[in-house]
């Protein structure tokens, strides 16, 4: 495990949209998303299943996502999937900033022919992963499934986010997991959301989040 360099990140005032640049020997990764997009990406990870997965959060969860990572793939996609859910959760972080209006809870079960999952995310402030998710194959296409666990830890550390993570039925490990990240698509889409009631309130009786 390398150091990683201090990531560079951009925040536009008033838009929930951030861009962190993200190197260390392993990965070279930037990140750039717009939390009130329309769905739009542009993916490049080079695992064609894992940019499939990606492709998910941003059309689900109706943020614009562009990533490019520039990974160590002549290893195996350890780093890459890892690197990228950490650098994806720095960018949430720092473009929902104080977290002010928004909804801070999502919940969202998604089903995919005889698959079925259900993720539950709250903006805490306290990272924390809690994941069932028996896979029935261990790759899918290029994809190690087991890495699946490694990009949402990467990201719940790096989003300040608790999510609990549950595949409920599933027979093929493609449908297990597309069901996972449409789920946690739409989880997101619900915890960002600014809810006209509270606009300008932090949803937290501590204050802050
Ligand atoms: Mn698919």
């Amino acid at each position: 495990m390398n150091t990683p360099s201090a990531p560079e990140a951009v925040v536009a005032a008033g838009a929930r949209v951030a861009t962190v640049t993200r190197n260390t020997a392993e990965t070279k990764i930037t990140v750039r998303v717009d939390l009130d997009g329309s769905g739009r990406s542009k993916l490049a990870t080079g695992i064609g299943f894992f940019d499939h997965m990606l492709d998910q959060i941003a059309r689900h969860g109706l943020i614009d996502l562009e990533i490019d990572c520039q990974g160590d793939l002549h290893i195996d996609g350890h780093h890459t999937v890892e690197d990228v859910g950490i650098t994806l959760g720095q960018a949430v972080a720092r473009a929902v900033g104080d977290k002010k209006g928004i909804r801070r809870y999502g919940h969202a079960y998604v089903p995919l022919d005889e698959a079925l999952s259900r993720v539950v995310i709250d903006f805490s402030g306290r990272p924390g992963l809690v994941m069932h998710v028996p896979f029935t194959s261990g790759m899918i296409g290029t994809f190690d499934s087991q890495l699946t666990y490694e990009f949402f830890q990467g990201f719940a550390n790096h989003a300040f986010v608790t999510l609990h993570i549950d595949n409920l039925k599933g027979v093929n490990a493609h449908h297990q997991c597309e069901t996972v990240f449409k789920a946690f698509a739409r989880a997101l889409r619900a915890a960002l959301e600014l809810d006209p009631r509270s606009a300008g309130v932090i949803p937290s009786t501590k204050g802050s989040l």
